[in-house]
């Protein structure tokens, strides 16, 4: 997308992608520019070492930082820049994905990770996190959010319907 990309939505893996694709069509819908990397902890850390390193010079405001297993992106991440990382627990097979939750949430004391819930919804939610830090000093994607968020509650409907 056009534009100053201030998210950089990162994963450890192109099998995250299915996810992560999630928190992209978000900041699509929402006009937000963004890019999408592979960073991986454990097979690319120089690529992470970099990617942290260059973040606030490059511009990013929120990193976007998905990961299974034993994903030690997001922290590890959190620890290279003090760009805020938002947290995705990507879902595995093995153990349903709690493996990655505690692997992001359980970050020590001095550099915290906002971690979503694990999988789609979470990736999603993370794209919503990253347009509203934006919104704060942008009145116009304010604007936007604000819509969003009034679709989505005006499409539940109030009884529930049978199937
Ligand atoms: C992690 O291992 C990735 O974030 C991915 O979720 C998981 C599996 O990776 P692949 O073996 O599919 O590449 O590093």
């Amino acid at each position: 997308m056009a534009g100053q990309v201030e998210v950089g939505i990162i994963m450890g893996s192109q099998s995250d992608w299915a996810t992560m694709k999630e928190a992209a069509n978000i900041l699509d819908e929402l006009g937000v520019p963004y890019e999408a990397r592979i960073v991986s902890a454990h097979r690319t850390p120089d690529r992470l070492w970099t990617y942290g390193k260059t973040a606030v010079d490059r511009g990013l405001k929120v990193i976007i930082a998905g990961a299974g297993g034993a994903a030690h992106l997001p922290g590890m991440m959190a620890s290279k820049t003090r760009v805020p990382v938002i947290g995705v627990p990507v879902q595995t097979r093995a153990l349903s994905g709690v493996d990655s939750l505690y692997s992001i949430l359980q970050m020590p004391k001095g550099f915290p990770v906002a971690t979503m819930a694990i999988g789609a919804p979470g990736a999603a939610n993370a794209g919503l996190m990253a347009a509203g830090i934006l919104a704060i000093s942008d009145p116009a994607l304010a604007e936007r959010l604000d819509t969003w968020r009034a679709a989505l509650s005006a499409s539940i409907p109030e009884e529930p319907q049978d199937d």
